[in-house]
């Protein structure tokens, strides 16, 4: 075989990693919430002979032979991830988020079935009925949205929903809701109409794995999460189940809507929640929720309000409707102060999905980079200065100045060089 180094074989892709690797380590502050960085051996895992095989079917039962260390690896993941979650069952090989939420919906339900879930601009996401994603074209969703007053999911208005709509299955679980989740609300609902009760722990899945939120089980029937969020491993998805849905599940993976498992990620997965297994991982956690609500203090310290009021994870949402910008424009201006958030629509908001009236900022990235709870205060008053002042350079330039006095003092891939 013609083996070369990547920066002989394809120096234009070469150049563009080793760029990748600069923008990470050393130009911004990266604070999107569902975004992170992995531990090298993670890395190792993923770059691994294990791209080379196909393994259709789950361990001990493949479609083609020479799956020993394939079965070996699977199986660890699928263990790993149950004892941490406390799931009868886990199936660890779906592609994505969104792949594990067709899978489950499907696993349950046919074409045309009743879902009801939130309301997108209320903390959803798009595979929570969207009607530009398959699962608003596939199924009959209806919607549950936050209270107005309290901006929480409150049990009156979801049972409300559910007694008009009589769903089959219920769907929680958001990607902008910085409250922690009533498991016990939502299954007293879902008892309620007699349905099977979703959640997406896509966002919390690290906090939920040591604790730092409640667990969905035993409440919940199905569990979907993606592996790359605050679980800080290889990007993918998986489903965890009560092991009555078990065989269901695998079955709307393999053969329903995947066909080869994705084996070199499957390992970054397994590494992964060996490493949230550990004490240092539960330290991890605590210190995403501190660093959190540090922000939200220096957020409120430069008279910026958040919906709900403030924080109990990973995320705050901060409502730019008093101020004199839009989410899009807010994201600009941070963006060349070199801190990376996203726009993002908040409850009732009067502006399209394009333009918002938010902002939402998360910590785990920062968090793994090593920042606490003084730094995320000030950089939450370094965004109010910024959000305060959209078109201010002198701000800009003050606020490029002190992230870039952060990133020095807080390197990413400190004890080895991330090689290509
Ligand atoms: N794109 C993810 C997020 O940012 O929340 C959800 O899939």
């Amino acid at each position: 075989m013609n083996h070369k180094d990547l920066s002989e074989a394809d120096p234009e892709v070469y150049e563009a990693l080793k760029n990748e690797i600069d923008r990470q380590e050393s130009e911004s502050l990266e604070m999107i919430a569902s975004e992170n960085f992995v531990p090298r051996q993670i890395l190792q895992a993923q770059g691994s002979v294990l791209t080379n095989k196909y393994a259709e079917g789950y361990p001990g039962k493949r479609y083609y032979a020479g799956c020993e260390y394939h079965d070996k690896v699977e199986n660890l993941a699928r263990e790993r991830a149950c004892e941490i979650f406390d799931a009868d069952h886990a199936n660890v090989q779906p592609h994505s988020g969104s792949q594990a939420n067709f899978a489950a919906y499907f696993s349950q339900l046919d074409a045309g079935d009743k879902i009801l879930g939130p309301v997108l601009s209320h903390g959803g996401h798009l595979t929570h009925g969207h009607g530009v994603n398959f699962s608003g074209d596939l199924f009959d969703f209806a919607t549950y949205g936050l209270n107005r007053e309290t901006e929480r999911f409150e049990k009156e208005d979801v049972m409300e929903a559910a007694k008009e709509h009589n769903p089959d299955l219920i769907v929680c679980g958001y990607s902008a809701y910085p409250r922690e989740i009533d498991f016990e609300m939502f299954r007293e609902v879902a008892d309620e109409v007699d349905a099977l009760l979703m959640c997406d722990i896509a966002h919390i899945s690290g906090l939920v794995a040591t604790g730092e939120h409640p667990s969905p089980f035993p409440q919940c029937d199905i569990v979907t999460t993606t592996t790359h969020k605050s679980i800080r491993g290889a990007r993918g998805g998986m489903i965890l189940c009560k092991q009555e849905y078990a065989d269901d599940v695998d079955s709307a993976v393999f053969p329903y809507s995947q066909g080869g498992p994705l084996m070199h990620q499957i390992a970054g997965k397994a590494v992964c929640f060996k490493e949230a297994q550990k004490e240092s991982f539960k330290d991890y956690t605590q210190q995403i929720k501190k660093n959190t609500k540090a922000l939200a203090e220096g957020l409120r310290d430069k008279g910026l309000r958040m919906v709900s009021g403030g924080t109990d994870n990973h995320l705050v949402l901060v409502d730019l409707q008093d101020e004199d910008v839009t989410g899009k424009e807010a994201e600009k201006a941070l963006e060349d102060s070199n801190i990376v958030v996203n726009k993002n629509s908040v409850p009732y908001d009067p502006e399209p999905p394009t333009v918002t009236s938010g902002i939402r900022i998360g910590t785990p990235a920062l968090t793994t980079r090593g920042l606490e709870e003084e730094e995320l205060r000030s950089i939450g008053e370094m965004i109010g200065e910024v959000v305060k002042n959209p078109d201010d350079e002198e701000v800009r330039s003050e606020v490029r100045e002190k992230v870039s006095g952060l990133l020095d003092e807080f390197p990413l891939y400190e004890d080895s060089e991330v090689d290509l």
